[in-house]
Formats: C-alpha cells, structure tokens, sequence
C-alpha cells in the first residue's frame, strides 16, 4: 500500500545524540501509516485525539528498532490542522534515520522547510504573521526577541493591522456607496470628512511605524561600536562586558587594529560590540586601515560609545568628528579609568572603570534605555519588527497619501477609492488574506526542516 504524497515527517527535535527525539508525520494518512509500523496494545486507528500510546517500532521483517511513545492528533486538533502522530523515540540520529525510512518506504515524503507551519497558515490555525512569529520565537537570542516574538505570535500585531483594516473598510465602503449612486448626485459623505478619517489612518500607521526602529533592535540586536583615541580603554571595557580576556589590551597606544565583534545578552537585551582601532593621525599603514575601519563602525552603529579616559581627557576634537560620521543622539560620551586619581573633569555621560568595574551598571542603564527607550515591550503594545510588516505598512501609507491627494484634489470617488483598496490589500498582505506563492516560499524557505 502507499500513501497520499500529501503525508509529510520529519524529525523535529535537534540534529544528535539526546535523551529523546520526536519524530512528525502529518497529513490524511499519518495515523494509518505510523500505524503500520508500530506495534502497541491496540491500533492507533482508534486512538482519540491527544491520546498517547506506549508501543514498538517494528520492521516488515520484525526487527524491533526501538521502544516509543506515540501521541495522536486529530484534524483539526493539531498544530497543522491536520491528523498528525509524533513519535517520541530514544535521541540517536540512527533510531530517528531508520524510522523515517521506514515511513518513507510507505510513501511519506520528506516535509520541506517550515513546511508543517505553511500548512497550519494554510489550514487556518495561524494567520501569515503569527506563522513568522514562530520562527522568530525559535530563534530569539535574547529575553527581549523572545517577548516580541510572543506578542507576534498572541496576535499583537494581527489584531492591530485588523484595526486598521477595519477603519479602512468603513472608510471605503462610504466612497463606494457614493460611487453607486453618482448618477443620482447623492454625497453620503463629505470630502472633509473623508480627508478626516485618511488622515486619521495614516496617524495611526505612522504610529505603528516608528515602532520598527525599537522592534528592529530587540529582533537583531544593538550595533555598538566602541571608539575613541588609542589607550583609553575600549579593549578593555570589550573584555569586561564579554567577561573574557577577548581582545589584547596593553599600554602602547595603537594596540588594537584589526575590529573585534563579539555578542552578549545584558539585562535582556543582545548587544553586537565592535571594539575598533584607537583614532589618530597615523604613518603605520596597518594602523590606518584600522582607524578607516573604526569610521566606518562608527558610520554603522546604532549606538556610540565614545570613549575617553581621565588621564587624557574628553577629547572634543574626536568629539566633533564623530559627531559628522552619525546621528549625535547615537553617541554615549564615557569617561574611563576613574579609579586612577584626577581632578575634576569635562562632563561625560558616564564615569566608569573598566578595571574595577565601577559605573558599569549605569553604562548598561544608559545602553538600553538609548536603544529602547524608557518604555518597556509590555508598554508598547503592538511593535513592528518584521521588515516585511513594515513594508506592506509604508505601502499602505502611500497609497493613503496617494487617496488624500486625490481627496484634496476633488478627483472622483473612482480614484479614491481604488488607492483605499490597495491599501487594504497592502494590510492584508501582512496577516496573509491576500498573498501570492511567491510571498508564501520567500518566507517559509527560512524556517527550518521540522517546523
Ligand atoms: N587604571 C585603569 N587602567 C585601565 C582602565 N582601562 C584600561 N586601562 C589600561 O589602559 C591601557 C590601555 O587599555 P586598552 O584596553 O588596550 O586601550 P584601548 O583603548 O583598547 O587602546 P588601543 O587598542 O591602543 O586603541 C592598558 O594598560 C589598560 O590596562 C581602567 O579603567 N583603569
Ligand atoms: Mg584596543
């Protein structure tokens, strides 16, 4: 016998040896075909949704590969909304390989990635941005990602984008209402109060918007670049965070040339930190490629921390330069080696020591509330930070924009309301009602095999 092609499995704990791995099949033969292979007190043809089954694996010839428990769920009680049967093995990557050959002998085909999770987007268990948030979920790195992924994943994002959609409906639908009765010359609605609820929707995208800039960092981390004249500190204050000897620190000026990258979570959040060459006039060909590279980390960065020490001062100059290269409320002024003994200084943002330690807790105070603001995720309500929301969000701008010019204009109700329309279909893009395959493979091609 052999099984609908539509029948997918694959192992969906991590690669290697553990205590335990989980293999899925899902599709309309799942729970026959597992069955074929398994050897229990009873059949898995009747075991009800969500019942768990203690069983064997067998061969065709009999061999036993391994003991199992078996759970089973019923379309549409699973996380496809398909039947589906996850087989919890012993974790070798043997028992799981012969297995899956097992049910590949029956016809089942080998799931592409996210492809379980395609189909419970398209099976309706999850809309087209709570599917996304699943992979987010997997692969946050820090404490902060992973509460962004969550709240994508409740819906956070759905339930506002449908908001918005909804406004946008009533808005168009009185458009379109006086469009079926232009002969009769009837205005259900006045531009001014037309112009009114745009402009309103587009108040509210743009709130939505600049959610991006503080869900962006949480998602992919802050770019810090540590700069700053040679031999204050930056390879120093690197090692204290990473709390390793990473980077050679020593008290010859010019030590560092080449940039070190290193991540680290603090306080929740992840931190990509660049510790660069010490800028200054320089014959030393390596070391001006080192400094050329410390202006570009600082072009790149999110956030500065330009650092100076006690004994050479704030150097203003440096100040000024870096100031043309980024955004002057990207730079953290800290004043360094405050352990050593001086006289009252020019002001920095922060005093610290990268010996003692010394100031560091406020450094990390000032760090993330420069990179997320004073509010907190849980405040924040809905937050952009899928590349792809905030695109279909500026086009459903645009297209807004696009309707108010018309509106101001006096055009006909035609062109207002097909702008109306498009950026309703560009909000329906981000939850999925409207999507192409190509949007569909684009996204699901970067979830993993197994989910
Ligand atoms: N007393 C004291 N010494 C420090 C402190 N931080 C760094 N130093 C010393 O300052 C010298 C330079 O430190 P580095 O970390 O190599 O400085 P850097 O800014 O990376 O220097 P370059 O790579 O040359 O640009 C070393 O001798 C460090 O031990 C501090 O907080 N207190
Ligand atoms: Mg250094």
């Amino acid at each position: 016998m052999n099984f609908k092609e539509d029948t997918i499995t694959a192992i969906i704990t991590p690669p290697g040896v553990g205590a335990i791995s989980v293999i899925r099949v899902s599709g309309k033969d799942s729970i026959s075909a597992v069955d074929r292979i398994f050897s229990g007190t009873s059949s898995l043809s009747k075991a009800p949704t969500h019942s768990l089954k203690y069983g064997k694996i067998v061969t065709a010839e009999g061999e036993i590969l391994d003991d199992v428990v078996v759970s089973v769920f019923r379309s549409p009680h699973s996380y496809t909304g398909e039947d589906s049967v996850e087989i919890s093995c012993h974790g070798n990557p043997n028992i799981t390989r012969r297995i899956t050959e097992l049910l590949y002998d029956l016809g089942i085909k080998n799931a592409e990635p996210g492809e379980f999770t395609k189909r419970a987007f398209l099976n309706g268990k999850l809309d087209l941005s709570q599917a996304e948030a699943v992979m987010e979920l997997i692969s946050a790195r820090s404490d902060a990602s992973l509460k962004g992924a969550r709240n994508q994943l409740d819906g956070l994002i759905s339930s506002k984008v449908n908001s918005l959609r909804y406004m946008l409906v009533n808005t168009s639908s009185l458009v379109e209402l006086e469009l079926d009765f232009a002969e009769e010359d009837i205005e259900f609605v006045d531009h001014s109060e037309l112009i009114k609820r745009i402009t309103n929707i587009i108040h509210e995208l743009d709130n939505l918007l600049s959610t991006y800039a503080f869900g962006r960092v949480v998602r992919d981390g802050v770019n810090v670049a540590l700069v700053g004249q040679p031999n204050v500190g930056k390879s120093s204050l690197l090692n204290y965070l990473l709390k390793e000897y990473r980077a050679i620190v020593s008290s010859i000026p010019g030590t560092t040339r080449d940039i070190i990258r290193e991540e680290v979570v603090i306080d929740g959040v992840l931190y990509r930190l660049f510790d660069t060459a010490g800028i200054r006039e320089t014959q030393d060909e390596i070391e001006i490629e080192g400094v050329r590279r410390s202006r570009e980390a600082v072009t790149n960065a999110d956030l500065i921390l330009f650092i100076n020490d006690v004994v050479q001062n704030i150097s203003v100059d440096l100040y000024e330069e870096i100031s043309k290269l980024t955004d002057e409320k990207k730079i953290i002024v800290v004043l360094n080696k405050v352990d050593i003994k001086h006289s009252s200084l020019l002001k920095a943002d922060v005093a610290i020591s990268a010996k003692t330690g010394e100031g560091i807790n406020a450094l990390f105070d000032l760090l993330k509330e420069k990179a997320l603001g004073s509010e907190s995720y849980s405040e924040k309500g809905a937050v952009v930070s899928n590349l792809r929301h905030y695109n279909c969000l500026k086009r459903a701008k645009t297209n807004l924009e696009a309707a108010l010019d018309s509106c101001n204009n006096n055009l006909s109700g035609e062109f207002i309301a097909v702008d109306l329309r498009n950026a309703e279909n560009s909000l329906a893009e981000i939850t999925g009602e409207i999507t192409t395959d190509d949007i569909l493979n684009n996204i699901f091609m970067h979830f993993c095999i197994g989910k």
